[in-house]
């Protein structure tokens, strides 16, 4: 049986809104030419916010081209939400030795 969040959350993936009230669950930080946390575990829908510290700018692309950043300039932020779960590696499109990993998992796994 599904609690009124987990309702929520589900009615949520279906439209895709990117509401102001809904705080991003984890954050990768982009500094050093590195990304922090390098590997990340999330449930699927949740959102994982990517903001840059360095003075360069970066990109976070996922390897497989399901996400796109586009240019992240000093101190701007970026926010993904995927749905499937699976492994996501992504790098940096300006620095391709910047790497990381997204690790979905299913919903109600736990
Ligand atoms: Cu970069």
């Amino acid at each position: 049986m599904l609690s009124a969040a987990a309702a929520a959350v589900l009615l949520g993936a279906a439209s895709l809104p990117a509401t102001s009230s809904m705080r991003p669950a984890h954050t990768v930080a982009i500094k050093g030419f590195a990304f922090s946390p390098k590997s990340l575990t999330v449930t699927a829908g949740e959102s994982v916010r990517f903001v840059n510290s360095d003075s360069e700018a970066h990109t976070v692309v996922a390897d497989n081209g399901t996400f796109s950043s586009g240019g992240l300039d000093t101190n701007d932020s970026w926010t993904v939400r995927l749905q499937k779960p699976g492994k996501y590696p992504y790098f940096c499109s300006l620095h391709p030795y910047m790497k990381g990993t997204i690790v979905v998992v299913a919903r109600g796994g736990h």
